[in-house]
């Protein structure tokens, strides 16, 4: 049986997805580098600093570790610009609502986000409160599709990977959630979400009953 829901962060229950999307795109003009929206999806999930060498595959020359990393900072200033104007109302529809469902049924709430701005995120949307645990981003080796984060997200929960379920927006988020022997619910329309085992148009359509009936 299901007894723990993982919720993604980004592009599941807050509409930063884009704010990511126009940061790097926004980069990636500086740099002269072809931005597309095939290079942005395949972003999703991934860590800033292997987000970075998606981008720089097609940069026309190469980058040195430390502008690299100036590159990374400059890319999270852009990013955090636009998330400290942030409140709930930012919140996906039909995300609180969602989560707030799973505990109803008595289930319990994680968060397994690859983003370093995730607990910002959290207060500023005014949902910090409604999970169990929190997987901190800093402590994780292994970028999404790597099991990792859903595997210590669980495992803080006090929970087996076979009775969670993940909620994802990503195609590397729905890897990393196979691969951790979990559900995988994609939201989103990409195509790059096939792999999930259930497929939903958002967040909203989430109905925590239709996973726990007897
Ligand atoms: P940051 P998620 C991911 O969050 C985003 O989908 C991805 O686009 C981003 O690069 C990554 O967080 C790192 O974010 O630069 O803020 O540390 O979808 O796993 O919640
Ligand atoms: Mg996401």
């Amino acid at each position: 049986p299901i007894r723990a829901v993982i919720f993604d962060l980004d592009g599941v229950i807050a509409d930063t997805a884009v704010v990511h999307h126009a940061a790097w795109r926004r980069l990636a003009v500086q740099l002269g580098v072809p931005f597309d929206e095939a290079v942005g999806e395949r972003m999703k999930g991934v860590d800033r600093r292997g987000s970075l060498e998606i981008l720089l595959e097609r940069a026309p020359r190469a980058y040195s570790e430390a502008e690299k990393e100036e590159l990374a900072a400059r890319k999270n200033d852009y990013y955090r610009e636009q998330i400290q104007r942030f409140g709930p109302g930012d919140l996906l529809p039909g995300a609180r609502e969602a989560i707030e469902a799973v505990r109803r049924a008595g289930l319990k709430t994680g968060l397994a986000s690859a983003s370093r701005n995730a607990p910002l995120l959290l207060e500023r949307l005014g949902i910090a409160g409604l999970f169990d645990h929190v997987v901190d981003a800093n402590r994780i080796a292994r970028s999404k599709p790597d099991p990792e984060i859903f595997l210590a997200a669980a495992s803080g929960l006090g929970v087996a990977p076979e009775e969670c379920l993940g909620v994802e927006d990503a195609a590397a988020g729905i890897a990393a959630l196979r691969a951790a022997g979990m559900t995988a619910v994609g939201v989103g329309r990409a195509p790059a979400l096939a792999d999930a085992d259930v497929l939903l148009p958002s967040v909203a359509a989430f109905d925590i009953g239709s996973f726990i009936a007897v």
